[in-house]
């Protein structure tokens, strides 16, 4: 008879801390099969019996889960074995996830943009000249891929450095804002932590956070990104016209220009006038950088981050914060001035963020000034929202309520505590909502949706890191466990048995789209370096020509592929490492 094949056996690839929940999953039918730990040497340290879960449509699969978080002894080179079939070989070690922490921090530095990426911090494989040195851009004026006019402005600005988005190298103050929020977050709960030295940075032995290093470079560009006083400009500036008859719902028509008082607002984004050829490393870029016209949602981005800058650089650099401050206080007065004036998506080069919903930026913004100052305009406007009491989910880029609420729950502000109670348990309920999805997957990670959507590991990450918070508000071993099984899930249980993380994992992400990180392509460029996060299945918005061919005909967790042509399914991002690097850090130090 014909041998039956391997059953595939799917875990986190680079292992478990000692107290950790230890779970693996086997792809094997509906009667229980017997599974036995073995160590390096092939002795046998445990047995057992998997737990049939049955079809899931996630996953598309047949599934079986394991239990072994009850082995606890520090090893290297641990297997399951399932009838014949050995799993990828993985550690039981305190401090797993401590090199993942910082290599995942490391991604912002291979970003940064207007500055050479050192071979003495990185390695000659991913050194680089400066991509875009001296970024004096003008603002975008013509038609553009939809017919409209765009007047321009008449000024340029110097908006050099920054992290580039990507794997294009637009820079985008929605999105930039998130990102950098994440970071900010992290050094919050944990200031001490990436200490001056703990990466290889250009700023090594300036006593400063390598942590706050890294976001202020960041920082330093939105605040860049800011237009000056008694600045008129001629934007669309009321409700977007619905999208026309057969077009996706994104694709709003801007209603009709005004011209406005637009001191204080911040551009969208600077970007390619066209989009470049893959590969094409930064300091190759061949096209015009621009301006794009100024919305509210990045306005509000500066306001929250430019606000949360205010209050994490006091006492390290009084003048930073306080010039962050101004800037915050402008962006919101200027974003409450011009309210309605939206991004379209009509723009080639580069991406869109388009987002017609800025209710949530607003609250954002609101909570971050309030959290620095005080105010009582902004405590009207935080408690005035619809979103101060609504559930809380997952942020995301267009969706940015929660970082208001979690900043508003974990730091002491002007708000009574009645109110930061609540907030606090939306937290742990938002937590135990996630927790019951575990039960809703084959997997069982803390996910679940019909569809996964464009970046669907960032979705997972930024639950993880809810349930991070539920855990660090309780202390409940549940939370934690969650938090577990969503990291394993990015390093490798999943369908796949892939590990979504560049060097992490027996099968890592080797091909992301990306302009540099690009050696499928060329092999003098470099792959990606250690830390690095795919963006993950993507079963709703299959839109590049490798995941077209795939559409229909995969289960969420399988519309995936490592190719650097993979535009949907396999970019990096910075709002993805983000949440990928603060649960890390989370994971590490609690
Ligand atoms: O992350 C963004 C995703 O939510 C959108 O569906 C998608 C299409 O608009 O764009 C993603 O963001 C991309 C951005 O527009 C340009 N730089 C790369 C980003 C990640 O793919």
């Amino acid at each position: 008879a014909a041998m039956p094949p391997p059953l595939p056996i799917h875990l986190n690839q680079i292992g478990f801390e000692p107290g950790d929940a230890k779970t693996a999953i086997v792809e094997g039918g509906s009667a229980p099969l017997e599974w036995v730990l073995v160590h390096a040497n092939g002795r046998e340290v445990k047995r057992g019996r998997a737990k049939v879960y049955g079809p899931d449509a996630a996953s598309g699969a047949e599934v079986q889960r394991i239990d072994f978080s009850e082995v606890r002894t520090p090893g290297e080179g641990y297997r399951l074995v399932v009838a014949g079939s050995r799993s990828d070989p993985f550690a039981i070690r305190e401090g797993v996830y401590a090199p993942l922490a910082r290599d995942a921090l490391a991604f912002f530095y291979h970003q940064r943009a207007g500055v050479p990426i050192e071979a003495r911090l990185v390695g000659a494989a991913w050194a680089r000249p400066a991509g875009h040195p001296r970024e004096v851009a003008k603002c975008f004026a013509g038609r553009d891929e939809r017919g409209i006019e765009w007047p321009g402005c008449g000024y340029a600005l110097d908006v050099t450095g920054g992290w580039y988005d990507a794997g294009d190298h637009g820079k985008y103050v929605v999105n930039g804002g998130i990102a950098l929020w994440t970071l900010l977050n992290a050094y919050a709960r944990r200031p001490l932590a990436f200490a001056d030295g703990s990466l290889k940075l250009p700023e090594a032995g300036n006593r400063v956070s390598d942590l706050l290093d890294e976001a202020r470079f960041e920082m330093a560009f939105l605040l860049k990104m800011q237009i000056a006083d008694g600045v008129r400009a001629r934007v669309p500036a009321g409700p977007p016209r619905p999208a026309k008859a057969g077009k996706p719902a994104w694709e709003t028509e801007p209603s009709d220009f005004a011209e406005i008082d637009a001191g204080g607002m911040a551009h969208q984004k600077v970007a390619d006038r066209n989009w470049t050829k893959l590969p094409t490393p930064p300091q190759d870029d061949p096209e015009e950088r621009l301006l794009y016209p100024p919305t509210t949602a990045a306005t509000l981005n500066l306001a929250a981050t430019a606000a949360q800058c205010a209050r994490l650089w006091r006492g390290a650099d009084d003048a930073f914060a306080a010039r962050c401050l101004v800037a915050a206080e402008r962006a919101w007065q200027a974003a409450k001035r011009n309210p309605q004036v939206y991004a379209t998506n009509s723009f080639t080069g580069s991406g869109g963020y388009a987002d017609g919903d800025v209710s949530d930026e607003f609250y954002w913004a609101a909570a971050e000034l309030l959290a620095t100052t005080g105010a009582a305009e902004f405590r009207d406007a935080v408690t005035g929202s619809p979103h101060f009491r609504a559930e809380l989910r997952e942020p995301g880029w267009p969706s940015t309520a929660t970082l208001g609420s979690i900043t508003l729950a974990t730091t002491r502000n002007a708000l009574p505590k009645t109110e930061i109670d609540r907030l606090r348990e939306a937290i742990v309920a938002a937590a135990d909502r996630f927790l019951a999805d575990e039960k809703g997957n084959g997997y069982g990670i803390p996910y679940v949706a019909s569809g996964y959507p464009w970046g669907s590991n960032s979705s997972l990450l930024n639950r993880a890191m809810l349930l991070g918070l539920a855990y660090d508000l309780t202390g409940a071993a549940k939370y934690r466990a969650a938090v577990v099984a969503a990291m394993d899930y990015v390093l490798g249980r999943n369908p796949l048995g892939q590990s979504y993380v560049s060097g992490y994992g027996t099968r890592p992400l080797r091909n992301p789209h990306h302009r540099f990180w690009a050696h499928s392509l060329d092999p003098r460029l470099p792959g990606p370096p250690p830390g690095v996060l795919s963006g993950g299945p993507n079963s709703t918005s299959m839109s590049d020509d490798v995941a077209k061919t795939m559409r229909g005909k995969c289960a969420p967790q399988r519309c995936w592929v490592d190719d650097v042509h993979a535009y949907s399914m396999n970019e990096v991002a910075i709002n993805w490492n983000a949440p990928l690097f603060w649960v890390a850090a989370w994971l590490d130090g609690d």
